[in-house]
Parts: C-alpha cells; sequence; structure tokens
C-alpha cells in the first residue's frame, strides 16, 4: 500500500507541473489520468489488493486524486473555446493583464526632497544620523545647560532603561555628529524626524520632520546666511517673495533671528492664514554660538558658521491645503495617493 501512496504522491506532483497550453496536451493529460486505460482506473483496479481494513481510507485518498486530475483537465478545457482539438494556444495572450498598482510618494518626502535639492545645487551634502541619540549630542554640546526647559520630561521622551538616552528633539544631533569628526569646512544639510512630548492635535503631534543646515568655514559671515536663505526661499516659492528677519533667541546661536516670507495666500495684503500679518514665519538661524563650536573642538577665532532649521509639515500644509497635520501619519491610502511627484 505504501508504494501505492507514494505513487499517487508523484502522479499529483506531474499534474501540477503539467503545462496544459494547447489543446493536443489536453487531450493527452485526459488520456493518461482520466481515459480507460488511464491512471485513475488502474489505481482503481488496485483497490482489491488493498487489506479491507484500509480499503475506505484508500478509496478517500483516490477519490481525492481524481478530483485533482479532473479539475486540472475542466478548468483548463474551460479556457478552450470549442474543446476540438487544435494547435492552437488555450491562453488568451491578448488579454489585458492584472494591473500593477503605482505607488505615490508621501507629501512630507516630497517637501523633504524639493527643500534638500535646493540646498544641494548650493553644495550642501545631506547628512543623516540617529534618532536614539545621547545627551551629550542632542542638548549639552548645543550650549543648553542642564536647567533648560526643553530638557524636562514634558518637552522630550526619555528611554526608560537609561535616561541618558532620548528620542532627539531637533536633527541638531547630526550637526554635532559632523562638527566632532574634525574635518572643516563643513557645508551639510540634515533631513531626519524629531521628537517631542506634546499632546496631538489637529496642528501639533508627538513627532514631525525638520531639515536643519550648517555651513562652517573661515570668515562665514551673517551676510552669508542671509543671501543662502533669499535663494532658498525664491526657488521655492518664485522671485516675488520678500523675506524679513526678525531678532530671537536660541541657545546653540548668537545673534539668533527668525526668518518670516510674505503670504504665499495673499501676498503679504493680510489674511485668516497669515493673521492678517501678511507674514508667514518658516524658520529660524543664526549663527553658530562659539561654546558650541569649543565644544566639537572647532577654534571660535579662526572658523565662524551659520546655521538653521525649518520644519517641514507647516510649508506641506500650507501648500497642500491640508488642515490636520495627523492625516500625515495615519497611512490612509485614500489620502496618500492624492499626491504625486508632479505636485
Ligand atoms: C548646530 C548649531 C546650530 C539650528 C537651528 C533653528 C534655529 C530653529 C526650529 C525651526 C522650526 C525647529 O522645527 S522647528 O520647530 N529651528 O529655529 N534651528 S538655528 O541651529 C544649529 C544646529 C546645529 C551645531
Amino acid at each position: 500500500m505504501e508504494d501505492i501512496l507514494q505513487q499517487i504522491e508523484d502522479y499529483k506532483k506531474e499534474i501540477s507541473a503539467a503545462e496544459l497550453d494547447n489543446a493536443d496536451k489536453l487531450e493527452a493529460f485526459r488520456i493518461r489520468f482520466l481515459g480507460a486505460k488511464g491512471v485513475v482506473k488502474n489505481l482503481m483496479g488496485s483497490m482489491k489488493d488493498i487489506p479491507a481494513e484500509n480499503r475506505k481510507s484508500f478509496g478517500l485518498i483516490l477519490n481525492g486524486f481524481k478530483q485533482l486530475a479532473e479539475e486540472k483537465y475542466e478548468a483548463v478545457k474551460e479556457l478552450s473555446s470549442n474543446g476540438k482539438p487544435s494547435s492552437v494556444p488555450l491562453v488568451d495572450y491578448s488579454l489585458p493583464g492584472d494591473p500593477i498598482g503605482v505607488g505615490s510618494r508621501h507629501p512630507i518626502t516630497l517637501m523633504r526632497n524639493r527643500i534638500v535639492s535646493i540646498f544641494q545645487r548650493l553644495g550642501f551634502a545631506v547628512a543623516e544620523g540617529p534618532e536614539i541619540e545621547d545627551d551629550w549630542h542632542n542638548f549639552t554640546a548645543l550650549n543648553l545647560d542642564e536647567n533648560h526647559p526643553a530638557r524636562d520630561m514634558q518637552d522630550t521622551f526619555y528611554l526608560s532603561k537609561n535616561p541618558d538616552w532620548l528620542l532627539r528633539t531637533h536633527t541638531s544631533n547630526v550637526q554635532i555628529r559632523e562638527m566632532e569628526k574634525g574635518k572643516l569646512p563643513i557645508r551639510i544639510i540634515c533631513p531626519g524626524r524629531v521628537y517631542r512630548n506634546e499632546t496631538v492635535s489637529a496642528r501639533s503631534h508627538c513627532f514631525f520632520h525638520q531639515v536643519e543646515g550648517l555651513y562652517i568655514a573661515e570668515e562665514v559671515s551673517f551676510a552669508d546666511l542671509k543671501q543662502t536663505l533669499y535663494f532658498f526661499v525664491k526657488e521655492m516659492f518664485g522671485e516675488d517673495i520678500r523675506i524679513r528677519f526678525r531678532p530671537s533667541y536660541f541657545p546653540f546661536t548668537e545673534p539668533s533671528a527668525e526668518m518670516d516670507i510674505s503670504c504665499l495666500l495673499c501676498g503679504g495684503e493680510g489674511c485668516a492664514v497669515c493673521k492678517r500679518t501678511g507674514w508667514l514665519e518658516i524658520l529660524g538661524c543664526g549663527m553658530v554660538h562659539p561654546k558650541v563650536l569649543e565644544n566639537c573642538n572647532i577654534d571660535p577665532e579662526k572658523y565662524s558658521g551659520f546655521a538653521f532649521g525649518m520644519g517641514i509639515e507647516r510649508p506641506a500644509l500650507l501648500k497642500y491645503g491640508i488642515t490636520d497635520i495627523r492625516l500625515f501619519s495615519e497611512n490612509d491610502v485614500r489620502f496618500l495617493r492624492q499626491f504625486t511627484a508632479a505636485n
């Protein structure tokens, strides 16, 4: 009986491998497996040699095998137009194939790529770094002293296993790591995801995306910073865009400023989006603080540099007319499908 069962297994493999792509092959298959002197009939004949106590289970196996051969035969036969033997292929290769879905880029990716490529054309190289970071690279090296409010548990996600580790609150850790390598000059653009312990709402999320930039060389000035950023916004929003700088404060830059652009919706007239001011705040910037240079073993007497940082979500909301930041991370394909490289 074991020999017969093994033979049935071999026949099964033969059936599943059989390529019945023309009517002649189909007919040959029928004769071999289902014909009057075929495999199935032959196996039925061997029933009498099976011990009585095994006959019932053998019968079930045999029936299953017969069904397999019949199903394969019927399925292919149904495909043929009239069942007549012919050497014409049974598969209609002219039928359209199953559609393959084409994906789309995420709106945050589209916006990041646009920002990054403008700076790449100015000679900035892309640099990336870890999202799980230590206290030094995220805070201390950036001149945020021990009592700085950003270090508060309410603002920062610390790892419960080791409170020296945290989820980075900005991509500035990448610049610190680059500066520590000691190779100057540095001209990098650092896109990435950052985390802040904020209540999730339509306007803010506990993670978001940033692009930061850093240029360190000899005799880098605030004028270089202004011209670089002016070039960026003209490329991004068009030649007619106007900018203004307002003094600000960041622990890692001195002097520091925030840059506004004329409102994209009203052109500066005043509307609901710019809260009637005519201006939109898009980034923070400044000259790298001498203490930050020193922390990375760079001589502030010899080198100077500028840095800037911007969020990606806000310009993406503005550009695509999206009103809820949470849509970016819900993975709803109805939302995601609307974005193509063209927009
Ligand atoms: C080093 C030195 C200085 C990066 C900078 C800003 C100003 C800034 C915010 C914009 C919106 C963060 O996403 S946001 O909330 N960033 O305003 N970032 S200067 O300054 C650096 C970075 C690295 C070594």
